[in-house]
Protein backbone atom coordinates (compact mmCIF):
# COMPACT_ATOMS: atom_id res chain seq x y z
CA UNK A 1 0.00 0.00 0.00
CA UNK A 2 1.42 3.58 -0.57
CA UNK A 3 1.52 4.33 3.12
CA UNK A 4 1.16 8.03 2.22
CA UNK A 5 -2.26 8.15 0.50
CA UNK A 6 -3.29 6.22 3.43
CA UNK A 7 -2.05 8.71 5.67
CA UNK A 8 -3.52 11.48 3.56
CA UNK A 9 -7.25 9.73 3.30
CA UNK A 10 -7.41 10.31 7.68
CA UNK A 11 -5.38 13.46 7.57
CA UNK A 12 -6.94 16.27 9.43
CA UNK A 13 -6.90 19.64 7.83
CA UNK A 14 -4.03 21.10 10.19
CA UNK A 15 -1.77 17.48 8.85
CA UNK A 16 -3.17 18.95 5.06
CA UNK A 17 -1.59 22.13 5.92
CA UNK A 18 1.94 21.26 7.48
CA UNK A 19 2.48 18.76 4.07
CA UNK A 20 1.63 22.17 2.48
CA UNK A 21 -1.58 20.63 0.82
CA UNK A 22 -5.39 21.75 1.55
CA UNK A 23 -8.02 19.13 0.96
CA UNK A 24 -9.16 18.90 -2.38
CA UNK A 25 -10.55 16.11 -3.95
CA UNK A 26 -9.11 15.46 -7.29
CA UNK A 27 -6.85 16.68 -9.12
CA UNK A 28 -9.00 19.03 -11.46
CA UNK A 29 -9.94 21.44 -7.98
CA UNK A 30 -9.66 25.02 -8.16
CA UNK A 31 -6.98 26.57 -6.43
CA UNK A 32 -7.65 28.39 -3.14
CA UNK A 33 -7.62 31.55 -2.46
CA UNK A 34 -4.28 31.80 -1.05
CA UNK A 35 -3.19 30.47 -4.93
CA UNK A 36 -4.78 33.95 -6.39
CA UNK A 37 -2.10 36.36 -4.80
CA UNK A 38 1.24 37.23 -6.15
CA UNK A 39 3.42 34.27 -5.18
CA UNK A 40 7.33 34.99 -3.78
CA UNK A 41 10.19 34.23 -6.15
CA UNK A 42 14.01 34.06 -5.55
CA UNK A 43 15.78 37.18 -6.08
CA UNK A 44 19.02 36.23 -8.60
CA UNK A 45 21.24 35.93 -4.98
CA UNK A 46 19.01 33.26 -3.57
CA UNK A 47 18.65 31.31 -7.23
CA UNK A 48 22.71 31.51 -7.37
CA UNK A 49 23.15 29.91 -3.79
CA UNK A 50 20.51 27.34 -4.62
CA UNK A 51 21.82 26.18 -7.77
CA UNK A 52 25.10 25.79 -5.77
CA UNK A 53 23.79 22.55 -4.16
CA UNK A 54 27.02 22.13 -2.40
CA UNK A 55 28.87 24.75 0.42
CA UNK A 56 31.19 23.32 2.66
CA UNK A 57 31.73 24.34 6.28
CA UNK A 58 34.57 24.73 7.63
CA UNK A 59 35.03 25.01 11.62
CA UNK A 60 38.34 25.58 13.33
CA UNK A 61 38.96 27.38 16.62
CA UNK A 62 40.68 26.72 19.89
CA UNK A 63 38.68 23.53 20.28
CA UNK A 64 40.77 22.24 18.08
CA UNK A 65 43.46 21.86 20.50
CA UNK A 66 40.55 21.25 23.43
CA UNK A 67 39.16 18.69 22.25
CA UNK A 68 35.89 21.09 23.06
CA UNK A 69 32.78 21.13 20.92
CA UNK A 70 31.78 24.65 22.49
CA UNK A 71 34.71 26.89 23.93
CA UNK A 72 33.83 28.55 27.34
CA UNK A 73 35.66 31.91 26.28
CA UNK A 74 38.42 31.37 28.78
CA UNK A 75 40.91 29.72 26.35
CA UNK A 76 44.32 30.61 25.93
CA UNK A 77 45.01 31.97 22.43
CA UNK A 78 48.56 30.38 22.97
CA UNK A 79 46.74 26.77 22.34
CA UNK A 80 46.05 27.62 18.92
CA UNK A 81 48.63 26.93 16.21
CA UNK A 82 47.95 24.77 13.17
CA UNK A 83 51.50 24.85 12.24
CA UNK A 84 50.82 23.54 8.40
CA UNK A 85 47.42 25.09 7.80
CA UNK A 86 47.33 24.91 4.24
CA UNK A 87 43.73 26.46 3.25
CA UNK A 88 44.50 25.80 -0.52
CA UNK A 89 44.27 22.13 0.53
CA UNK A 90 40.89 22.91 1.84
CA UNK A 91 39.48 24.46 -0.98
CA UNK A 92 41.39 21.81 -3.82
CA UNK A 93 39.28 19.36 -2.18
CA UNK A 94 36.14 20.94 -2.03
CA UNK A 95 36.56 22.12 -5.66
CA UNK A 96 37.48 18.69 -6.70
CA UNK A 97 34.60 17.23 -4.63
CA UNK A 98 31.89 19.99 -6.85
CA UNK A 99 31.33 22.36 -3.73
CA UNK A 100 30.75 25.71 -5.24
CA UNK A 101 31.27 28.04 -1.70
CA UNK A 102 32.64 27.86 1.47
CA UNK A 103 31.93 29.01 5.44
CA UNK A 104 35.03 29.69 7.79
CA UNK A 105 33.71 29.76 11.16
CA UNK A 106 35.17 33.27 11.75
CA UNK A 107 34.25 33.51 15.00
CA UNK A 108 32.63 30.36 16.81
CA UNK A 109 30.70 30.94 21.03
CA UNK A 110 34.10 31.16 22.42
CA UNK A 111 34.90 34.44 20.97
CA UNK A 112 38.60 33.80 19.50
CA UNK A 113 38.96 35.39 16.14
CA UNK A 114 40.54 33.33 13.37
CA UNK A 115 41.33 37.36 11.88
CA UNK A 116 44.18 40.10 13.53
CA UNK A 117 40.79 42.14 14.64
CA UNK A 118 41.16 45.24 16.06
CA UNK A 119 38.32 44.58 18.31
CA UNK A 120 39.89 42.36 21.16
CA UNK A 121 42.87 40.45 21.86
CA UNK A 122 41.66 37.08 22.12
CA UNK A 123 42.68 36.14 18.35
CA UNK A 124 44.86 34.67 16.59
CA UNK A 125 47.31 37.76 16.63
CA UNK A 126 47.97 36.78 20.27
CA UNK A 127 48.80 32.92 19.20
CA UNK A 128 51.97 31.66 18.46
CA UNK A 129 50.41 30.58 15.19
CA UNK A 130 53.04 32.42 12.34
CA UNK A 131 54.01 34.64 15.51
CA UNK A 132 51.19 36.41 16.27
CA UNK A 133 51.28 37.30 12.03
CA UNK A 134 48.86 34.84 10.62
CA UNK A 135 45.22 35.72 9.58
CA UNK A 136 43.23 32.49 8.78
CA UNK A 137 40.52 34.08 6.77
CA UNK A 138 42.63 36.08 4.60
CA UNK A 139 44.23 32.74 3.51
CA UNK A 140 40.52 31.37 3.39
CA UNK A 141 39.16 33.61 1.21
CA UNK A 142 42.14 33.92 -0.63
CA UNK A 143 42.32 30.17 -1.41
CA UNK A 144 38.55 30.25 -2.32
CA UNK A 145 38.93 32.78 -4.89
CA UNK A 146 42.18 31.29 -6.09
CA UNK A 147 39.80 27.88 -6.66
CA UNK A 148 36.72 30.09 -7.86
CA UNK A 149 34.78 29.09 -4.67
CA UNK A 150 32.82 31.35 -3.06
CA UNK A 151 33.92 32.78 0.20
CA UNK A 152 31.63 32.81 3.17
CA UNK A 153 31.73 33.60 6.92
CA UNK A 154 29.98 32.42 10.28
CA UNK A 155 29.79 35.23 12.94
CA UNK A 156 28.67 33.50 16.21
CA UNK A 157 26.17 36.31 17.71
CA UNK A 158 27.43 34.20 21.14
CA UNK A 159 30.42 35.25 22.05
CA UNK A 160 31.58 33.66 25.66
CA UNK A 161 34.85 35.74 26.07
CA UNK A 162 33.80 39.22 25.38
CA UNK A 163 32.92 41.49 28.05
CA UNK A 164 30.94 43.16 26.97
CA UNK A 165 28.39 40.66 25.77
CA UNK A 166 24.78 40.94 27.53
CA UNK A 167 25.63 44.70 28.18
CA UNK A 168 23.23 45.35 24.81
CA UNK A 169 24.19 48.48 22.46
CA UNK A 170 27.73 48.41 23.83
CA UNK A 171 27.95 44.40 22.30
CA UNK A 172 26.13 45.47 19.52
CA UNK A 173 28.58 48.04 18.43
CA UNK A 174 31.16 45.41 19.30
CA UNK A 175 29.77 42.85 16.93
CA UNK A 176 28.97 45.05 14.12
CA UNK A 177 32.73 46.37 14.13
CA UNK A 178 33.95 42.58 14.02
CA UNK A 179 31.25 42.22 11.20
CA UNK A 180 32.56 45.40 9.12
CA UNK A 181 36.35 44.36 9.15
CA UNK A 182 35.09 40.84 7.89
CA UNK A 183 32.70 42.31 5.20
CA UNK A 184 35.49 45.02 4.10
CA UNK A 185 38.79 43.85 4.24
CA UNK A 186 38.87 40.43 2.48
CA UNK A 187 36.67 41.11 -0.63
CA UNK A 188 33.30 39.68 -1.94
CA UNK A 189 31.43 37.88 0.73
CA UNK A 190 28.94 35.20 -0.45
CA UNK A 191 27.19 34.25 2.68
CA UNK A 192 27.31 35.14 6.13
CA UNK A 193 25.88 32.63 8.79
CA UNK A 194 24.54 33.60 12.02
CA UNK A 195 23.87 31.03 14.65
CA UNK A 196 20.56 30.73 16.53
CA UNK A 197 23.13 29.43 19.30
CA UNK A 198 22.46 32.36 22.06
CA UNK A 199 23.35 31.55 25.87
CA UNK A 200 25.23 33.12 28.35
CA UNK A 201 27.58 35.55 28.56
CA UNK A 202 31.18 35.26 30.83
CA UNK A 203 29.10 37.97 32.99
CA UNK A 204 25.83 35.21 32.67
CA UNK A 205 23.40 37.46 31.04
CA UNK A 206 21.93 36.69 27.78
CA UNK A 207 22.32 39.51 24.95
CA UNK A 208 19.47 41.24 22.68
CA UNK A 209 20.82 41.79 19.12
CA UNK A 210 19.77 44.53 17.39
CA UNK A 211 19.64 42.41 14.03
CA UNK A 212 18.07 45.14 11.75
CA UNK A 213 21.23 46.84 12.61
CA UNK A 214 23.09 43.97 11.78
CA UNK A 215 21.34 42.91 8.62
CA UNK A 216 21.78 46.69 7.27
CA UNK A 217 25.34 46.39 8.07
CA UNK A 218 25.76 43.34 5.55
CA UNK A 219 23.02 44.35 2.83
CA UNK A 220 25.39 47.94 3.14
CA UNK A 221 29.25 46.26 2.79
CA UNK A 222 28.23 42.86 1.14
CA UNK A 223 24.37 43.91 -1.31
CA UNK A 224 24.78 40.16 -3.18
CA UNK A 225 25.79 38.16 0.23
CA UNK A 226 23.07 35.77 1.02
CA UNK A 227 22.35 35.92 5.49
CA UNK A 228 21.16 32.83 6.76
CA UNK A 229 19.78 31.76 10.57
CA UNK A 230 16.40 30.34 11.36
CA UNK A 231 14.81 33.59 11.09
CA UNK A 232 16.75 34.61 7.09
CA UNK A 233 16.66 36.81 6.07
CA UNK A 234 17.74 35.14 2.92
CA UNK A 235 17.82 31.81 4.09
CA UNK A 236 16.77 29.72 6.50
CA UNK A 237 17.68 26.50 8.64
CA UNK A 238 16.36 23.95 7.72
CA UNK A 239 15.33 22.68 10.92
CA UNK A 240 17.56 19.84 12.07
CA UNK A 241 21.84 18.81 12.28
CA UNK A 242 21.16 15.55 10.41
CA UNK A 243 20.88 16.64 6.76
CA UNK A 244 17.72 16.16 6.63
CA UNK A 245 15.08 18.71 4.86
CA UNK A 246 11.16 18.22 5.22
CA UNK A 247 10.05 15.58 2.50
CA UNK A 248 7.68 18.34 1.85
CA UNK A 249 9.85 21.36 1.74
CA UNK A 250 8.81 24.28 0.24
CA UNK A 251 11.16 27.49 -0.36
CA UNK A 252 8.51 29.84 0.91
CA UNK A 253 7.32 30.73 4.45
CA UNK A 254 5.65 33.24 6.62
CA UNK A 255 8.60 35.33 8.16
CA UNK A 256 6.36 36.27 11.37
CA UNK A 257 6.42 32.46 12.41
CA UNK A 258 10.16 32.56 13.05
CA UNK A 259 10.84 36.19 14.64
CA UNK A 260 14.55 35.96 15.33
CA UNK A 261 17.54 33.48 14.82
CA UNK A 262 17.38 31.13 18.12
CA UNK A 263 13.64 31.60 18.33
CA UNK A 264 12.45 28.18 20.12
CA UNK A 265 9.06 26.76 20.30
CA UNK A 266 8.43 23.15 19.87
CA UNK A 267 6.46 23.58 16.01
CA UNK A 268 9.89 25.47 14.71
CA UNK A 269 11.65 22.47 13.77
CA UNK A 270 8.59 21.22 11.64
CA UNK A 271 7.83 24.61 10.09
CA UNK A 272 11.69 25.14 9.21
CA UNK A 273 11.73 21.60 7.66
CA UNK A 274 8.57 22.12 5.74
CA UNK A 275 8.26 25.70 4.73
CA UNK A 276 4.85 27.15 4.34
CA UNK A 277 3.41 26.98 0.67
CA UNK A 278 1.23 30.19 1.75
CA UNK A 279 4.40 31.85 3.13
CA UNK A 280 5.47 35.57 1.60
CA UNK A 281 8.79 35.29 1.64
CA UNK A 282 11.29 33.12 -0.52
CA UNK A 283 13.71 31.56 2.17
CA UNK A 284 14.97 27.91 1.16
CA UNK A 285 16.13 26.13 3.46
CA UNK A 286 20.10 24.91 4.31
CA UNK A 287 20.79 21.69 5.24
CA UNK A 288 24.09 21.73 7.86
CA UNK A 289 25.76 18.66 8.86
CA UNK A 290 29.04 17.36 9.68
CA UNK A 291 30.67 14.49 8.20
CA UNK A 292 31.91 13.67 11.59
CA UNK A 293 29.92 13.29 14.57
CA UNK A 294 31.32 16.54 16.01
CA UNK A 295 31.66 19.91 14.33
CA UNK A 296 35.45 20.25 15.29
CA UNK A 297 38.18 18.09 14.36
CA UNK A 298 38.54 15.14 17.51
CA UNK A 299 41.37 12.67 17.22
CA UNK A 300 39.19 10.02 18.38
CA UNK A 301 36.29 10.44 15.51
CA UNK A 302 39.15 10.06 12.79
CA UNK A 303 37.27 6.49 12.34
CA UNK A 304 33.60 7.82 12.27
CA UNK A 305 33.79 9.59 9.27
CA UNK A 306 30.55 9.18 6.88
CA UNK A 307 31.42 7.03 4.15
CA UNK A 308 30.80 7.65 0.67
CA UNK A 309 27.16 6.13 0.69
CA UNK A 310 26.29 8.09 3.55
CA UNK A 311 26.81 11.02 2.30
CA UNK A 312 25.30 9.79 -0.92
CA UNK A 313 22.29 9.62 2.04
CA UNK A 314 22.74 12.97 3.07
CA UNK A 315 22.63 14.20 -1.01
CA UNK A 316 19.39 12.72 -1.60
CA UNK A 317 17.51 14.26 1.82
CA UNK A 318 18.79 17.74 1.19
CA UNK A 319 19.72 18.67 -1.80
CA UNK A 320 17.29 15.91 -3.48
CA UNK A 321 14.18 17.34 -1.15
CA UNK A 322 14.71 21.10 -2.23
CA UNK A 323 17.46 22.37 -0.01
CA UNK A 324 20.95 22.93 0.23
CA UNK A 325 23.62 20.66 1.87
CA UNK A 326 26.14 22.85 3.76
CA UNK A 327 28.46 20.03 4.89
CA UNK A 328 31.12 20.45 7.37
CA UNK A 329 34.65 19.75 6.97
CA UNK A 330 36.85 20.56 9.84
CA UNK A 331 40.59 20.48 9.42
CA UNK A 332 43.16 18.90 11.89
CA UNK A 333 45.47 20.53 14.43
CA UNK A 334 47.81 20.79 11.50
CA UNK A 335 45.12 23.16 10.05
CA UNK A 336 45.08 20.29 7.31
CA UNK A 337 41.85 17.97 6.47
CA UNK A 338 42.63 14.78 7.41
CA UNK A 339 43.01 11.84 4.58
CA UNK A 340 39.87 10.41 6.08
CA UNK A 341 37.74 13.12 5.10
CA UNK A 342 39.19 13.66 1.46
CA UNK A 343 38.77 10.07 0.79
CA UNK A 344 34.97 9.74 1.41
CA UNK A 345 34.35 12.58 0.00
CA UNK A 346 36.33 11.27 -2.94
CA UNK A 347 33.93 8.54 -2.94
CA UNK A 348 31.14 10.82 -2.74
CA UNK A 349 31.60 12.48 -6.02
CA UNK A 350 32.73 9.23 -7.78
CA UNK A 351 29.33 8.16 -7.04
CA UNK A 352 27.37 11.51 -8.16
CA UNK A 353 29.59 11.89 -11.41
CA UNK A 354 28.13 8.25 -12.19
CA UNK A 355 24.94 8.19 -11.17
CA UNK A 356 24.03 11.24 -13.06
CA UNK A 357 26.00 11.25 -15.99
CA UNK A 358 23.55 10.24 -18.33
CA UNK A 359 19.51 11.43 -18.10
CA UNK A 360 17.92 7.80 -20.06
CA UNK A 361 15.35 9.97 -21.22
CA UNK A 362 16.97 11.96 -23.21
CA UNK A 363 16.03 10.84 -26.34
CA UNK A 364 12.08 10.32 -25.40
CA UNK A 365 9.57 11.91 -27.84
CA UNK A 366 7.48 14.28 -24.89
CA UNK A 367 3.88 15.46 -24.39
CA UNK A 368 2.49 17.84 -22.41
CA UNK A 369 -1.45 18.54 -21.22
CA UNK A 370 -0.91 22.39 -22.73
CA UNK A 371 1.68 24.98 -22.57
CA UNK A 372 4.79 24.65 -24.16
CA UNK A 373 8.51 23.39 -24.82
CA UNK A 374 7.88 20.12 -23.42
CA UNK A 375 11.32 18.91 -24.70
CA UNK A 376 12.94 21.50 -22.29
CA UNK A 377 12.80 19.31 -19.27
CA UNK A 378 15.39 17.05 -20.80
CA UNK A 379 17.66 19.35 -21.52
CA UNK A 380 19.91 20.36 -18.01
CA UNK A 381 19.42 24.09 -18.12
CA UNK A 382 17.64 25.39 -15.24
CA UNK A 383 16.53 28.64 -17.35
CA UNK A 384 15.03 26.43 -19.91
CA UNK A 385 11.74 25.07 -19.03
CA UNK A 386 7.93 23.94 -19.88
CA UNK A 387 4.89 25.90 -18.94
CA UNK A 388 1.67 24.88 -18.83
CA UNK A 389 -1.03 27.26 -19.98
CA UNK A 390 -0.85 29.97 -17.47
CA UNK A 391 -4.79 29.13 -15.54
CA UNK A 392 -3.59 25.30 -15.36
CA UNK A 393 -3.17 24.13 -11.40
CA UNK A 394 -2.10 20.81 -12.94
CA UNK A 395 -1.37 18.85 -15.97
CA UNK A 396 0.91 15.69 -16.88
CA UNK A 397 4.49 15.07 -19.37
CA UNK A 398 4.24 11.98 -20.97
CA UNK A 399 8.21 10.02 -22.50
CA UNK A 400 8.00 7.50 -24.81
CA UNK A 401 11.19 5.87 -25.54
CA UNK A 402 12.67 4.44 -28.57
CA UNK A 403 13.69 1.10 -26.44
CA UNK A 404 13.22 0.30 -22.82
CA UNK A 405 15.13 1.99 -20.13
CA UNK A 406 16.14 0.55 -16.98
CA UNK A 407 16.31 3.01 -14.62
CA UNK A 408 16.68 3.37 -10.24
CA UNK A 409 16.20 7.30 -9.79
CA UNK A 410 14.13 10.21 -10.89
CA UNK A 411 15.33 13.40 -10.72
CA UNK A 412 12.15 16.37 -10.81
CA UNK A 413 13.30 20.04 -10.72
CA UNK A 414 10.46 23.17 -10.93
CA UNK A 415 11.56 26.15 -12.55
CA UNK A 416 11.83 28.09 -8.89
CA UNK A 417 13.30 31.51 -10.86
CA UNK A 418 9.36 31.78 -10.97
CA UNK A 419 8.91 30.36 -7.75
CA UNK A 420 7.47 27.59 -6.30
CA UNK A 421 3.98 26.36 -6.59
CA UNK A 422 4.03 22.15 -7.33
CA UNK A 423 2.11 20.89 -4.21
CA UNK A 424 1.22 17.08 -5.05
CA UNK A 425 2.76 14.61 -8.05
CA UNK A 426 2.71 11.29 -9.25
CA UNK A 427 5.42 9.16 -11.25
CA UNK A 428 3.52 6.47 -13.42
CA UNK A 429 5.15 3.93 -15.78
CA UNK A 430 3.60 1.76 -18.61
CA UNK A 431 3.74 -1.74 -17.00
CA UNK A 432 2.41 -5.00 -19.19
CA UNK A 433 -0.33 -2.66 -20.68
CA UNK A 434 -1.62 -0.59 -18.04
CA UNK A 435 0.36 2.50 -16.10
CA UNK A 436 1.74 1.74 -12.54
CA UNK A 437 2.39 4.32 -9.83
CA UNK A 438 6.25 4.57 -9.34
CA UNK A 439 6.31 7.34 -7.07
CA UNK A 440 3.66 9.68 -5.52
CA UNK A 441 5.06 12.78 -3.69
CA UNK A 442 3.76 16.31 -2.46
CA UNK A 443 6.69 19.53 -3.53
CA UNK A 444 9.14 19.24 -6.03
CA UNK A 445 10.92 22.85 -6.38
CA UNK A 446 14.65 22.81 -7.21
CA UNK A 447 15.46 19.26 -7.03
CA UNK A 448 14.02 16.52 -5.80
CA UNK A 449 15.32 13.07 -6.12
CA UNK A 450 14.08 9.75 -5.35
CA UNK A 451 15.19 6.10 -5.47
CA UNK A 452 13.17 3.02 -6.09
CA UNK A 453 14.50 -0.88 -6.94
CA UNK A 454 14.77 -0.66 -10.73
CA UNK A 455 12.24 -0.17 -13.49
CA UNK A 456 12.77 -1.23 -17.08
CA UNK A 457 9.85 0.71 -19.40
CA UNK A 458 9.11 2.54 -22.72
CA UNK A 459 6.41 4.92 -21.48
CA UNK A 460 6.77 7.14 -17.90
CA UNK A 461 4.28 9.85 -17.08
CA UNK A 462 4.24 12.86 -15.16
CA UNK A 463 1.04 13.56 -13.05
CA UNK A 464 1.18 16.98 -11.49
CA UNK A 465 -1.98 16.53 -9.36
CA UNK A 466 -2.70 20.25 -7.97
CA UNK A 467 0.18 23.49 -8.15
CA UNK A 468 -0.79 27.25 -6.94
CA UNK A 469 0.54 28.35 -9.78
CA UNK A 470 1.42 27.45 -13.05
CA UNK A 471 3.23 24.71 -13.57
CA UNK A 472 6.72 24.34 -14.82
CA UNK A 473 9.37 22.55 -14.88
CA UNK A 474 13.09 22.66 -15.95
CA UNK A 475 14.34 18.89 -15.64
CA UNK A 476 12.68 15.55 -15.61
CA UNK A 477 15.51 12.90 -15.50
CA UNK A 478 15.62 9.36 -15.19
CA UNK A 479 19.11 7.58 -13.87
CA UNK A 480 20.54 3.99 -13.52
CA UNK A 481 22.90 3.76 -10.48
CA UNK A 482 25.77 1.20 -10.33
CA UNK A 483 23.83 -0.07 -7.64
CA UNK A 484 25.57 -2.67 -5.47
CA UNK A 485 22.16 -3.36 -3.69
CA UNK A 486 20.80 -5.35 -6.22
CA UNK A 487 23.43 -6.24 -7.88
CA UNK A 488 23.29 -8.60 -12.27
CA UNK A 489 20.70 -10.62 -12.31
CA UNK A 490 18.78 -8.75 -9.69
CA UNK A 491 14.74 -9.42 -11.29
CA UNK A 492 13.80 -5.65 -12.17
CA UNK A 493 10.03 -5.21 -12.10
C1 LIG B 1 25.35 25.27 16.19
C2 LIG B 1 26.60 25.52 17.03
O1 LIG B 1 26.29 25.54 18.41
C3 LIG B 1 27.53 24.40 16.68
O2 LIG B 1 28.71 24.43 17.46
C4 LIG B 1 27.87 24.51 15.19
O3 LIG B 1 28.60 25.69 14.94
C5 LIG B 1 26.60 24.49 14.37
C6 LIG B 1 26.84 24.71 12.90
O4 LIG B 1 25.68 25.44 14.83
O5 LIG B 1 24.30 26.06 16.55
Amino acid sequence: MDRRRFLLAGSTAASLGALGLTRVGHADAAPTAAAAGPRPRPTPQQLRWQRDELAMFVHLTVNTFTGKEWGDGTESPSIFNPRKLDARQWTRTAKQAGFRSMILTAKHHDGFCLWPTATTKHSVASSPWKNGHGDVVREFTDACRAEGLGAGVYLSPWDRNAKVYGSGEAYNDYYIAQLTELLSNYGKIVEVWFDGANGEGPNGRKQAYDWPRIHATVRRLQPDAIMFSDAGPDVRWIGDEKGMAGETCWSSVDPASVPYPGYDRPWVGDLLAHGDPHGGAWRPGESDVSIRPGWFWHAEQNDQVRSPDNLMELYFSSVGRNSKLLLNVPPNRDGLFDPEDIAALRGFTAQRTQLFANNLLQGASVHASSGSSAHAVLDANPDAHWSAASAARNGWLEFELPDAIAFDTLALGEAVAHGQGIANYRVEYWNNGAWQTLVWGTTIGHRKLARFDPVRTRKLRLLLEFAYATPRLAQVAAYRGPDRRYGPGHNEK
